[in-house]
């Protein structure tokens, strides 16, 4: 089906989803079952230390014989030692978030690492493909966790004109309409976290799961604009607090201090009214925990009737 898709051909996928490499449960559990399914699954480094994400990779090939990668959080303490372990490991796929992976480059390349950097804007997305790396990410602030500013539909379209290497979409996808979607924009292929956040092999806490099976449209808010990170969640205690402090001008340590570790306590204890609950606005769609081969396959076989259905309305 996708002997022509670019991003399949150039890792050697099945099918053109990755799943984005979320931190704390995008686990070698997750990823592995993402590449099974024919996707990319991706170990989410977060802010995990090398020798815990050493062990992770080495699940991760235990458990799969597919294509798999790891993303990289750029503003992790442990970035240098993580970018070595990448090589040492030589892993098939790096994408990184967060920031500008320009200096790694070349020792990854080196190793034949294939590197796809997440960008939110068209300028880093240029900047990047000039400097080589295989692919581009570009995320719209529809997604979870840390954001850019512009959205998915007009993200799309401007980097895909602003390089000539394929470009993968992130930001709102979660069914086939969505991969169509993509696909008129001219994208290779989607990336969805929100959409694996309710999977049974996504190893987040129940009481996170059932707050994102919750979620409507508007059930998400920003934090840390003031920070300059801005970080999309579902709202809760811990946001409207957050929202409180910054209004009362509270520094921009004091916020730093309130927001560590929530993330860990949403995930792992299930505290969801002090946590912070990452997820996409697309978790408003969503009503179901199902397994990550189930996921797939029903994007993967709605496609055709996705495109069919367009073709007979207007031609
Ligand atoms: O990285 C993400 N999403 C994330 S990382 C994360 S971990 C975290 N934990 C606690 C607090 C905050 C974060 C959770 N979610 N997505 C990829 C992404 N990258 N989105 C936006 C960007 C981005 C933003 C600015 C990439 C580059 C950039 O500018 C760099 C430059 O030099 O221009």
């Amino acid at each position: 089906m996708f002997e022509n898709n670019a991003i399949c051909n150039m890792l050697k996928i099945k099918y053109p989803i990755f799943q984005g490499g979320m931190a704390w449960i995008g686990t070698a559990e997750l990823a592995s079952a993402v590449s099974n399914a024919g996707g990319l699954g991706l170990i989410g480094a977060g802010h995990m230390p090398p020798d815990v994400l050493k062990a992770e990779i080495q699940k991760c090939k235990k458990w799969t014989d597919k294509p798999f990668g790891v993303n990289i959080m750029l503003m992790s303490p442990f970035v240098k030692e993580v970018m070595q372990l990448m090589v040492d490991e030589r892993v098939p796929v790096v994408t990184t978030g967060a920031g500008n992976p320009g200096e790694y480059l070349p020792a990854l390349k080196e190793v034949g690492s294939k590197v796809i950097p997440v960008v939110a804007s068209v300028a880093l997305a240029r900047r990047l493909a000039k400097g080589g790396v295989d692919a581009i990410i570009a995320e719209g602030c529809e997604s979870g966790g840390h954001i850019g500013e512009i959205s998915t539909m007009p993200l799309i379209p401007q980097v895909v004109d602003a390089v000539d290497i394929p470009v993968i979409a992130a930001g709102g996808f979660a069914d086939s309409r969505g991969l169509a979607a993509a696909f008129a924009l001219d994208a290779s292929a989607i990336q969805m976290g929100t959409r694996f956040v309710l999977s049974k092999e996504c190893i987040a806490q129940e009481n996170y799961k059932n707050f994102v099976l919750k979620a409507k449209d508007r059930s998400t808010v920003v934090t840390g604009r003031s920070l300059g990170h801005p970080v999309r969640v579902l709202a809760n205690k811990f946001t409207r607090t957050f929202h409180e402090m910054e209004a009362a001008g509270a520094s921009p340590e004091e916020l730093e201090k309130f927001g560590a570790g929530t993330l860990h306590l949403a995930t792992h204890k299930g505290d969801v009214d002090n946590g912070s609950v990452m997820i996409g606005q697309i978790s408003g769609m969503l009503d179901d925990i199902k397994p990550v081969k189930e996921i797939v396959d029903d994007i993967i076989n709605g496609l055709p009737d996705a495109v069919a259905e367009l073709q007979k309305k207007y031609f």
